[in-house]
């Protein structure tokens, strides 16, 4: 008997995985699987190692299920970790990037995964993000690229713009530690704002997709009134501005306005505060809009100004956006909570207009209800009074119905080195020209001075910017900033299908036969935004032509964090595995202190000790174990938690596997088919048959990309192989039975692929010496020999239903004579019992009733009830 040694068999197949050459172009069904790319930090988590696995295992799935599946893999390689490993090491990002790279490439194929390598793309690489700068030209061209000036974090030391992870806690750079301030920069946006509602309606077209409910209030669409309130002209005012509009979705609380708020870095603002005040006003309305929008404590200031109609005050508060609808507010204390906190603080009237039918409460009230106290809407439920102030308002030219929305252009620049340049350059006398598209790839520099840098690095680079304006030739400067990462990953599941395409980004043709995307698995917690520019952008191309579907993802799969074991002290320090006792056991203690330790399940941090380097796990118990145990520890979506006895049983199982195949003995078949074995099977056999077929089932439910029980489908595959190994000893080693282990091998083979494929083949040799059988056998549609009848040629086996000998009788319940209904009962019932059941059914009850019942025959899979 062979002993299972992962380490070996499985570098083996992996080298024949790696050359098995893969056609994209082969004629049968494309079966698109993606899973969202990593970015390349260097080594692979127990997180990568959880999704990579479930994408391959349902990609192998597939492919055996007569899929041509496109299961590829790239690199997101542009961002900030690699310009601070330049800062922090001196190193230049690109070495270090591709670095990263090989070594993480090598660990996914340790890993047993089988990725078409061959479309392989990193977004760092200039034939990548050529044509990211082309998307950006494209989007130029229709208008949705612009420049505006934006609020940026600035450092006031470095000079430097920051990115928001840049700036700590308290509001201080990482780098220098100085207090960062807002500085009004301009900077690159594109224009998603113009496909809020196509995006919005677009997420029907998702369903099962768990992350819709995050994507609706990301573009948060409202529908309400936009209505205008003019406001007091005094001497003060040098006669402007002479009214302001609000943005609502509670018109029927109208009445119960008792100020309007703006936000205080609204652009009228400086008008609406009266002269004499702007001394006192404007210094605090600068100091509330400098605060972060979570910091914001519902401070205010009044303006000094009326609204004439009703007469209420004007006040500037922090809570009002003015991004958001008008960036102003009519200010409803008694039924909008926010107003009533701002209206307690300030001692501003409080004047209920909604009935509320519960007992009064603290605070407002921000249900529907009849209205009161409201003049002409009296009387009226919330709906009916806001279409008729909606409509007053409009007629008497006041206002307008208006949809809102919460989404906001995608600011897309950065002051960074390590990003696609944007593709324009600023000439003094012909403004933003974009670079001509012959012109691409707009390189960055190979390598970069990050000392003394000011801004980004690619400033301190005069040969690099300075060039050539494409309209008039004189001397201009390139655009110093480089496109957020997010660009980079909105669009590369479409140059996946084409990646060596030099021509274009992608071609049409490619583009038709493998998009939309089939499946698509990821981590939900960054994946909000990045769906949402996928979505976004690819409606854009589909807008140009240069897509064929409308949306690009059909199914989602969003998979759960890996938690490792966390121990406390008993002052709730973290304390390492190796500060305990018996760190795997049930009762850790702490080494120093001999106290029992707290126990927790965590994310896996470097700060709480708790991470798991995957790889002397796979070295140690090789990756089909560690594949295994991820896929049956937990459903996808939940949290999975680590647990070194989950990997040793995982391995025992697989181990038993191996020598249920290797220690297999031959009852020579008297049988010279496959078919004629089936058929003529014995009782004990018959029924293996029958258990195999069941399980074969329950497999099929449980991989379906709608389900993807991957934990319950390891499940099943162990009572198989119990069920197997159980067998009697007279149907072990027959044909049967050899069939049995066989078709337990090819459910295998997605989950442990190493092992299914290398037993596979040793069941093969068996196959073919001792029964003598050749390959073109196959049994009820399952296997299909192939030339070679190797497993990459056998069929996912669909079950045999007349292999099934169900326990149960099925009968055909017929009522004078006409069909009603069926029912199952048990093969041990006789004619009494199965008439009682018969009578317990609903069938029974509608189509019978108090009737008389002439005759109840049984016979066959037939109840015929005479009435
Ligand atoms: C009066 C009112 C009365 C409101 C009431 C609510 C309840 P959503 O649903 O999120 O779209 N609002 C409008 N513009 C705002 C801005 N720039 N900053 C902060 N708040 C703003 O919210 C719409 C409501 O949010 C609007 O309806 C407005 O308050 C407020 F009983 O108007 B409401
Ligand atoms: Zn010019």
């Amino acid at each position: 008997l062979p002993t299972y040694e992962p380490a070996s068999i499985e570098k083996k197949w992996q080298q024949r995985w790696a050359t098995e050459p893969r056609s994209l172009s082969e004629d049968k069904p494309a079966y698109y699987a993606l899973t969202m790319f990593p970015y390349p930090s260097g080594y692979l988590h127990m997180g990568h190692v959880r999704v990579y696995t479930l994408s391959d295992a349902i990609s192998r799935v597939k492919r055996l299920q007569g899929h041509n599946v496109f299961q590829p893999m790239g690199w997101d390689s542009f961002g900030l970790p690699a310009e601070n490993a330049a800062l922090d090491r001196g190193v230049q990002p690109q070495g270090w990037t591709k670095e990263n790279i090989q070594h993480m490439k090598s660990q996914l194929i340790r890993l047993g995964t089988h990725f078409d390598w061959e479309n392989e793309l990193s977004t760092c690489d200039p034939e990548y993000y050529k044509w990211t700068q082309w998307l950006f030209l494209e989007l130029y061209k229709k208008g949705m690229a612009y420049q505006k000036e934006a609020q940026v974090n600035w450092d006031p030391i470095d000079q430097t713009v920051l990115a928001n992870e840049q700036v700590d806690g308290e509001g201080r750079s990482w780098r220098s530690g100085a207090v960062v301030e807002k500085k009004m920069m301009r900077q690159w946006f594109f224009r998603i704002t113009q496909y809020a509602d196509v995006l919005s309606e677009g997420l029907d077209q998702l369903k099962g997709w768990p992350d819709t409910l995050l994507q609706k209030n990301w573009i948060g669409k409202s529908q309400g009134l936009t209505l205008r309130f003019d406001l007091e002209q005094t001497p003060q005012h040098d006669g402007i501005p002479t009214n302001i509009s609000v943005f609502t979705t509670r018109a029927d609380t109208l009445f119960g306005v008792s100020f309007v708020a703006i936000a205080a870095d609204h652009p009228q603002l400086k008008d609406i505060v009266p002269r004499h005040l702007h001394a006192d006003v404007l210094p605090l309305c600068k100091d509330m809009s400098s605060k972060d929008v979570e910091e914001r404590r519902g401070q205010g200031v009044f303006t000094g100004t009326y609204a004439v109609h009703p007469y209420v005050p004007v006040w500037a508060a922090d809570y009002v956006l003015s991004q958001y609808g008008t960036g102003a507010v009519m200010g409803v204390p008694a039924h909008d909570e926010r107003d009533y906190q701002f209206a307690k603080k300030y001692d501003l009237p409080v004047i209920p207009v909604i009935k509320n039918p519960n007992l009064e409460g603290e605070g407002a009230y921000e249900g529907q209800g009849e209205v009161f106290g409201s003049e002409w809407i009296d009387g009226m439920d919330s709906v009916e009074a806001r279409e008729r102030v909606i409509k007053r308002a409009q007629d008497d030219g006041l206002g307008q119905a208006t949809t809102s929305f919460k989404l906001r252009d995608w600011l897309v620049s950065r002051q960074r080195y390590w990003g696609a340049p944007i593709p324009m350059i600023h000439c003094t006398d012909c403004g933003v020209v974009p670079v001509p598209e012959e012109d691409l790839p707009v390189l960055l520099p190979d390598e970069v001075d990050f000392k003394g840098s000011r801004s980004s690095p690619l400033a301190n680079m005069e040969e690099w910017y300075n060039c050539k304006c494409p309209k008039c030739n004189k001397t201009a400067k390139r655009e110093l900033d480089t496109m957020d990462t997010f660009v980079d990953s909105s669009w590369y599941f479409l140059r996946f299908p084409d990646a060596k395409n030099d021509r274009e980004a992608f071609s049409k043709k490619r583009n038709e036969s493998f998009l939309p995307v089939d499946v698509y698995i990821g981590g939900i917690e960054h994946a909000i935004l990045h769906l949402l520019y996928s979505r976004f952008i690819h409606r854009f191309l589909h807008d140009q032509k240069h897509t064929v579907a409308e949306e690009p993802f059909v199914n989602l799969i969003t998979q759960g964090m890996v938690h490792g074991r966390t121990y406390k002290d008993h002052n709730g320090k973290f304390l390492k595995p190796e500060e305990v006792t018996d760190p795997h056991g049930q009762e850790p203690k702490d080494m120093k202190t001999g106290l029992p330790v707290v126990l927790s399940s965590e994310k896996m941090s470097k700060s709480k000790y708790n991470g798991v380097d995957p790889q002397p796990i796979i070295d140690k118990y090789g990756a089909d174990t560690v594949r295994t145990f991820m896929l049956f520890k937990a459903p996808v979506e939940n949290v999975l938690e680590w647990d070194i006895h989950g990997i040793i049983g995982a391995h025992r199982w697989l181990s038993r596997i191996w020598s249920l195949v290797h220690t297999q003995t031959c009852i020579p078949s008297p049988h010279s088919t496959v078919l004629e074995a089936i058929e003529k099977a014995s009782e004990e056999e018959r029924d293996l048959m029958s258990q195999v077929q069941t399980h074969v089932r329950a497999m099929n439910e449980c991989v379906s990309v709608e389900r993807h029980g991957f934990n319950v489908a390891v499940a099943n595959l162990m009572k198989l192989s119990n069920l197997i190994s159980d067998a009697p000893e007279k149907v072990k080693g027959g044909l049967v039975y050899t069939l049995s282990l066989r078709c337990l091998l090819v459910l295998l083979t997605p989950i442990a692929p190493h092992i299914g494929h290398e037993l596979w083949d040793a069941s093969n040799a068996f196959w073919r010496e001792k029964f003598g059988l050749n390959y073109e056998t196959t049994w009820a549609g399952s296997f299909h020999g192939g030339k070679e009848n190797k497993l990459s040629e056998q069929r996912w086996p669909v079950e045999d239903e007349k292999l099934i000998v169900s326990k149960d009788h099925v009968y055909a319940v017929m009522i004078n004579a006409k069909k009603r209904g069926t029912i199952s009962v048990s093969q041990t019932s006789d004619e009494e019992e199965t008439r009682k059941l018969v009578e317990q059914t609903d069938t029974y009850k509608k189509y019978v009733g108090d009737k008389a019942v002439k005759k109840v025959i049984i016979k066959g899979s037939v109840i015929n009830i005479v009435l």
